[in-house]
């Protein structure tokens, strides 16, 4: 059976329901910080977790004896940069509890996100290498590159099978953003559908590596079947599928959405994209285990407005 930490957040949500949905509903069990009374019954089974309780993790890691455990519980860019201390010790001390804890109770396989954030400002800014310089400037992005390199001592010395991916900026109707530099594009489609003017973080032509979420489930799902012998990354997956500016996403919800207006007034955030690549080569995962995107920003823009609930 299968643990999610952080199955209440950007990537918990959706991931849940598709393991749920190949696994059974009983054999993956939903953790995060939320009170359990907080979270809806089809969420459930479910159990409030403070990863930071190494403890509890340790007392339910060992009584339920998981094949998988999924851990997506982390800060991301922008909140990082307001909480630097915090979002170091949220990001690094829960994954290295993680690791551990898997090696101790033998835990089959094991995921964690890393991110296009562990590039920084010497990166190549166009389809950055798998192998290209990773010097991030957030601490979000240090944490990241710190994890991957913690993720491939597990494996190279305790054997632990822990996968994982550097996402880029994710896309998804369910659940409002939390604190990503690239969350504008999600943020975007909540004052589209709610007939607002859309004041835009970022500057109109700032190119981002993107992906909607229905990509990145299924990129991670077909990355943790894939046959262990077949990867050659250990620390994470480069992984691509868009790249666009804030107009180009404008645009096309325009197209879609007669009349939406849309303004710029950049913030903190500008400086954290402006480091980032902004678009990646993620040749080396469709060689080792056959990624190939599926959304592209059409096809995004029409799913996302046919699916996004107008929060009250
Ligand atoms: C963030 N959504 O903005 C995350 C992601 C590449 C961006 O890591 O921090």
């Amino acid at each position: 059976n299968i643990l999610i930490i952080g199955a209440l957040g950007q990537i918990g949500r959706e991931l849940t329901d598709e393991l749920r949905e190949r696994y059974g509903k009983e054999n993956v069990l939903a953790a995060d910080i939320r009170p359990k009374e907080d979270v809806s019954f089809e969420k459930q089974p479910y159990i409030q977790l403070n990863v930071m309780d190494k403890g509890a993790l340790e007392s339910l890691i060992a009584e339920n004896k998981f094949t998988q455990i999924y851990h997506l519980a982390a800060m991301l860019s922008a909140s990082g940069e307001r909480n630097p201390q915090a979002a170091w010790a949220l990001n690094m001390d829960s994954l290295l509890s993680i690791l551990d804890l898997s090696v101790k109770y033998k835990v089959g396989k094991v995921f964690w996100p890393s991110s296009i954030a562990v590039f920084g400002p010497d990166s190549t800014k166009q389809n950055c290498p798998q192998q290209g310089v990773t010097e991030p400037s957030t601490i979000y992005g240090i944490s990241k590159a710190a994890g991957e390199y913690w993720c491939k001592y597990y494996f190279e010395k305790h054997g632990l099978d822990v996968r994982s991916v550097r996402y880029p900026g994710l896309i998804s109707y369910t659940g409002a953003p939390g604190g990503g530099t690239t969350d504008y594009a999600v943020d975007i489609f909540h004052s589209a559908v709610k007939g607002e003017k859309y004041t835009c973080f970022l500057k109109e032509d700032t190119a981002l590596p993107m992906m909607y979420m229905h990509d990145a489930i299924r990129a991670t799902l077909e990355l943790m079947d894939a046959p262990g012998e077949s990867l050659s990354v250990r620390t994470a997956y480069n992984l691509s599928a868009l790249s666009f500016t804030p107009k180009e996403i404008y645009d096309a919800i325009a197209q879609e959405v007669p009349g939406f207006e849309i303004t710029y007034t950049p913030d903190f955030r500008q400086q954290i994209a402006d480091s980032w690549p902004q678009s990646i080569d993620d040749s080396v995962a469709t060689k080792d285990w056959g990624w190939k995107p599926a959304y592209d920003l059409k096809r995004m823009v029409k799913d996302m407005l046919s699916n996004i609930e107008v929060y009250p």
